[in-house]
């Protein structure tokens, strides 16, 4: 008898198509009867930034296993699907290249004011007002988390002639990178700091106020990783009141939600979550997600279990 599988959330355009050829496949919609089809329910496909609610999770008595299309972990209710027994995959390495493109776009794009400048040529401006940018090549790059995403970016970085420095909890012994062992002494030694931690309590606001005044007026901040690592409100004080150079955002505190005031900024470049958002990035996380579900229902390991 063929696996029921609950689709919750968006998922690659690959998933679905293969998903129906293995299992019954359930689609959460506002319309989902879900309690006639909760105790069916076995294996959940669901991406990283929707997750899985702790109300979903307690609602499938039977569920054996979540695969995120994605590599955080932030909205898998992670605890609570270990207590039940309950495994989960997320997508790791197969989103790095795109991942830390992105994080180099935004740098280009915040210091040479490519958005600001396209805004000026089609509203027929020119360069009126746009003023010089600043250069990224032969600067200073921070990056807060030199994980698999934080190495690809730091490899890039190198091509553009940046002197590359980290932190993290642990020193990573094979990088000819300096470590610091504090985010503040990164921040004061940084031209660009690259957030790419993963989410959750344990990085909440970790780039603050003390933090983005160590980075300074020249500092320009690019988040990739998670909007909650940073305390909005103070970054948004700290772009008006020119107290660092710009920033450059994939990830938001309190997605889809923008902070009015984050708008009205120029020195401000947002992305709506877009970094692993390529065709070819999504495509190997959407069969990341298959792969993993059949492996599991075939009674094999999950090929990427998250850590
Ligand atoms: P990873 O390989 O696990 O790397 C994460 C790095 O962060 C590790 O080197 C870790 O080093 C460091 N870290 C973890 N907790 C920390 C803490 N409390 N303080 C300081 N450093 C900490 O993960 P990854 O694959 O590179 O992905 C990183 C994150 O990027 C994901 O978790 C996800 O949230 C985000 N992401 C965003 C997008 C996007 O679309 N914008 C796409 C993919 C991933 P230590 O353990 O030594 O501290
Ligand atoms: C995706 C992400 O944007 O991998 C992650 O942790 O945040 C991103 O790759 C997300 O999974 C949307 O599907």
């Amino acid at each position: 008898m063929k696996a029921d599988i609950l689709v919750a959330g968006r998922v690659p355009p690959n998933v679905i198509p293969q998903l129906q050829a293995d299992f019954t496949v359930h689609e959460l919609t506002d319309d989902t009867q879900l309690a006639a089809i909760a105790p069916k329910v076995r294996g959940i496909a669901t991406n990283a930034v929707q997750g899985v609610s702790a109300e979903l999770l307690d609602a499938l008595p039977n569920l054996e296993v979540i695969a995120s299309s994605g590599i955080g972990a932030d909205a898998l209710q992670l605890e609570r699907a270990r207590a039940r027994g309950i495994k989960v995959a997320v997508t790791p390495e197969v989103l790095n290249e795109d991942v830390a493109d992105m994080g180099i776009a935004l740098m280009l794009a915040v210091s040479r004011k490519l958005c600001v400048a396209d805004r000026n040529v089609r509203a027929g401006r020119w360069m009126d007002g746009l003023g010089l940018g600043y250069r990224v090549s032969g600067k200073r790059l921070g990056i807060l988390g030199l994980g698999r995403i934080g190495r690809v970016l730091a490899k890039r970085a190198e091509a553009f002639d940046m002197e590359i420095a980290y932190h993290q909890r642990s020193r990573n012994p094979d990088v000819p990178y300096t470590y610091f062992g504090s985010l503040l002494e990164l921040a004061a030694f940084s031209d660009f700091l690259v957030v790419v931690v993963p989410g959750g309590p344990a990085t909440q606001n970790m780039v603050n106020r003390e933090v983005l005044d160590a980075l300074g007026p020249d500092g320009v901040l690019v988040n990739i990783g998670r909007g909650t690592t940073v305390d909005e409100p103070e970054l948004i004080a700290a772009l008006a009141e020119g107290r660092i150079r710009g920033a450059g955002l994939d990830v938001l505190a309190d997605e889809p939600n923008v902070p009015a005031a984050l708008l009205e900024l120029d020195n401000v470049v947002l992305a709506p979550h877009y970094a692993s958002a390529t065709v070819e990035t999504r495509l190997a996380m959407g069969q990341l997600v298959v792969d993993n579900l059949r492996a599991h229902f075939a009674g094999r390991p999950l090929l990427t279990p998250a850590e």
